[in-house]
């Protein structure tokens, strides 16, 4: 077809009859050739030629095909895939307004349907051709072209959008929608095309949901006959003897259905009494939690509580005995321990349901989504149904909201719940749990900070009793902690809680020391602070080290930071710390430096902890705030630490591990005003020089050699310090025989005045 033909007149008016026909057609031709769309070229193409028509037709000869040229182009304006030919149509409607002047409304839909307005899908879908479908003209082309044309298209997201577009029609053209629409769509259920399948049954349940907002004589009980209802009613236990929830159009189906059970109980439909269709729809919901394609699990979820708030209820609101059946085939999924994503589906579902739901069970709601979010032998790795778990555990407590149900039932606020609700936030604080994608436990305390805020919120609100100034240190604590630790996103999110739990409404005046974090967080501060920013967060939250309550939380999180491997992080916290450090008295740095030894103490072991520890501690005296005028450190600090080091590389056989703790005791060792530590760890030192473990040995010679090297004038001076730094330097210790290297660090022993290590280290082959 040739465009300029028409714009240059060289088309014969005696044509148009035959033209027009193919121009039509041209505009609603969208198809889909070897996986690529092709129609797009060809409906832009058609929207110029009409363009042209505007232009090289007089009035009279358009005449007779104004009416179809105007709803093809309607059509196309809201109705189309691609933004160009939406534009393109607008375009020839507004030049054929202009020039023809014959178009139905043309002045009122150019102005609503503009360049602009048309440029986005969704607006033109659901918006637009709404206003447009008020003119009469338009009502049923718009919406025979959605069932014919959009209902089936290629695109699933087009085929939605279909749907909710013949929803919002549905009160414009009720008796068209009843009469045509549904008895065509019901056909197309049962098509053997997948696409149409999908689309038909998405579009059944939005009509019908449609049919709510009509006013009551077009009730859909009304228009709808018998026969059609069954015909509804029997849509899912076909597609379910049809087998069609398997195999590779399952999932489609699925989320169609669940997209039809949710609409059909928001339209309220009138199957209360049919079990065997209740139970059907129930039990497509159930099995589609278990699905492990996302997309299905959430539609399943979005299904629920509508059909929970419809059908779990008699008309007058009395709750039937559905509501028990339901609620206790989904805590027993989720007891039962099947798949990772099946808990977090059902998790998910518990999570969103309405509170009559857990009516007469709300104690055993609470306890199996607790033993969920708990760490157990066989889910040790299931770090997203336990954040899923704890995320619904929120919603729970959040939906029985602040006061007692109608029936009395309180549910997490005995005082039992509501310890185990607080008990399950706080466990879910330290899931530290990591696998190949990294650290896949911060998904589980994020989850956990945002139920602490919401529930310390409602508790404020009505049961503040619940609340006690130890639950309040240890989440506010907690909750720091994060705000210092290694992921960007967490210790965004924390900062964020953090500041929620120190401006709740009511004040909250069970937080430790609240006067003083309100005078290191100030309003202001909080109002502006970027919480991914280290560089303003750090310098802030170390000043909570002042305050004792918080003093071991905050630590615990800084030696992660300080003590881990992204640079950036590392230099901002540690500068943030030792600025700090650098300004408290002696008394002040002695019971910190005593904190860090108890974080020591209580995680021995832990390699999770003790090596970022260790690698904390040594950038800690290289920073040398701990050293006093006179050289010496907080009273026994370096004896204990020694000991503590020692102790974590016992019997140890991590490289890495060794790798963290030589450094610190080669720091200890520098330190001579300390002799008896100095002397400890030089002891331990000289046993790693003939360690079983060539790198070992290497890295103790090499770090000891510095040591001495920066050491050698204070301390060292009278113990021949360049022999023994020569000793150290000219000995091959990686590749060299243990038995013959033993001798040389004997004679450093010696020269040390250290004494030498008795026992020879046995030999494992
Ligand atoms: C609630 O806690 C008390 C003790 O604090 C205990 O004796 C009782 O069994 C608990 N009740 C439930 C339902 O867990
Ligand atoms: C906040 O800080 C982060 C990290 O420094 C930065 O990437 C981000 O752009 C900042 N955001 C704003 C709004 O300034
Ligand atoms: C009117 C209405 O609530 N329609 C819903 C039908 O179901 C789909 C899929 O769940 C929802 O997106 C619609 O909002």
């Amino acid at each position: 077809m040739s465009c300029f033909a028409g714009r240059r007149g060289l088309l014969l008016p005696s044509r148009l009859p035959e033209v027009v026909p193919i121009v039509l057609k041209a505009l609603a031709f969208d198809e889909k050739r070897a996986n690529l769309p092709v129609g797009a070229v060809i409906r832009d193409s058609a929207c110029y030629v009409c363009w042209a028509f505007a232009r090289a037709f007089d009035k009279d000869v358009l005449e007779p095909y104004i009416n179809s040229i105007a709803s093809a182009l309607v059509v196309v304006t809201v109705f189309d895939r691609e933004i160009n030919c939406r534009r393109a149509a607008s375009a020839a409607f507004q030049e054929n307004v202009g020039r023809q002047g014959a178009f139905p409304h043309g002045l009122d839909i150019i102005t609503t349907a503009d360049f602009f307005s048309v440029g986005i899908r969704h607006n033109a879908f659901l918006e637009i051709s709404v206003q447009i479908a008020q003119f009469e003209e338009y009502t049923l082309p718009l919406i025979d072209h959605l069932l014919q044309k959009k209902v089936d298209h290629w695109d699933i997201s087009i085929r939605e959008l279909a749907a909710k577009a013949l929803h919002k029609l549905t009160p414009l053209a009720p008796e068209y929608m009843a009469k045509i629409v549904i008895p065509e769509l019901l056909r197309l259920t049962s098509s053997i095309d997948l696409h149409s399948r999908h689309g038909s049954i998405t579009a059944v349940g939005e009509v019908l949901a449609g049919f709510s907002k009509c006013p009551q004589e077009k009730e859909m009980t009304k228009l709808l006959d018998d026969a059609t209802l069954t015909e509804i009613r029997d849509l899912v236990t076909q597609i379910g003897k049809r087998h069609q929830f398997q195999g590779m159009g399952g999932d489609l189906m699925r989320q169609a259905v669940l997209s039809f059970i949710k609409n059909a109980s928001i339209a309220k439909m009138p199957f209360h009494k049919h079990t065997q269709t209740l139970e059907d729809w129930q039990k497509v919901m159930i099995d589609s939690m278990k699905q492990v394609d996302p997309q299905t699990r959430t539609r399943s979820v979005e299904a629920l509580p509508a059909f929970c708030e419809h059908f779990c209820k008699d008309l007058e609101g009395k709750i039937l005995p559905r509501q028990s059946t339901l609620i206790t085939i989904l805590l027993e999924a989720l007891s039962n321990i099947q798949a990772e994503t099946t808990r977090m589906g059902f998790c998910k579902a518990v999570g969103a349901l309405p509170r009559f739901m857990f009516e007469g069970v709300s104690a055993s709601v609470i306890h199996t989504l607790a033993k969920c979010s708990e760490i157990t032998a066989e889910t040790t790795k299931w770090t997203e149904s336990r954040r899923d778990a704890l995320l619904a555990l929120s919603a729970v407590c959040a939906t029985a909201g602040t006061t007692p149900s109608a029936q009395g039932d309180e549910s997490w606020w005995y005082p039992n719940q509501s310890a185990i609700v607080f008990h399950r936030f706080i466990d879910g604080l330290n899931d530290y749990t990591r696998d190949s994608r990294g650290d896949v436990g911060a998904w589980v305390r994020e989850a956990s900070m945002s139920g602490l805020q919401s529930t310390v919120q409602l508790a404020l609100i009505s049961k503040p009793c619940v609340l006690t100034e130890e639950l309040m240190t240890t989440v506010v604590g907690m909750v720091a902690r994060n705000a210092v630790e290694r992921i960007d996103r967490t210790r965004k999110h924390a900062g964020k809680v953090f500041s929620n739990l120190l401006y709740s409404h009511p004040t909250n005046n069970k937080i430790p020391c609240l006067e003083s974090l309100l005078q290191i967080f100030t309003l202001e501060i909080c109002r502006e602070i970027n919480w991914s920013a280290e560089v303003q967060t750090f310098p802030l939250f170390t000043r909570m080290l002042a305050l004792p309550p918080y003093t071991s939380h905050i630590l615990m999180g800084l030696v992660a930071s300080v003590g881990g491997l992204t640079e950036s992080l590392v230099k901002h916290s540690s500068s943030a710390l030792f600025e700090y450090l650098s300004q408290q008295s002696r008394e002040e740095l002695a019971r910190i430096s005593q904190c860090i030894l108890n974080i020591f103490e209580e995680h021995q072991g832990q390699n999770r902890i003790t090596e970022p520890l260790m690698r904390f501690l040594d950038r800690l005296f290289c920073s040398r705030v701990l050293v006093e005028q006179d050289g010496t450190l907080p009273v026994d600090f370096a004896i204990n630490l020694v000991k503590l080091v020692s102790k974590e590389t016992a019997r140890c056989s991590s490289v890495p591990k060794y790798l963290a703790a030589i450094p610190v005791l080669c720091q200890v060792a520098a330190i001579r005003a300390e002799k008896k530590a100095s002397d400890t760890a030089l002891s331990y030192l000289a046993i790693y020089l003939c360690h079983n473990y060539p790198r070992v040995r290497g890295f103790t010679a090499e770090q000891m050699y510095e040591a001495i090297m920066v050491a050698q004038d204070d301390g060292f001076a009278d113990l021949s310090p360049e022999v023994v730094l020569g000793l150290l330097s000219e000995t091959d210790w990686t590749y060299g025989k243990i038995s013959d290297l033993q001798p040389i660090r004997n004679d450093i022993c010696d020269k040390l005045q250290i004494p030498k290590p008795k026992r020879v280290q046995k030999k494992t082959t």
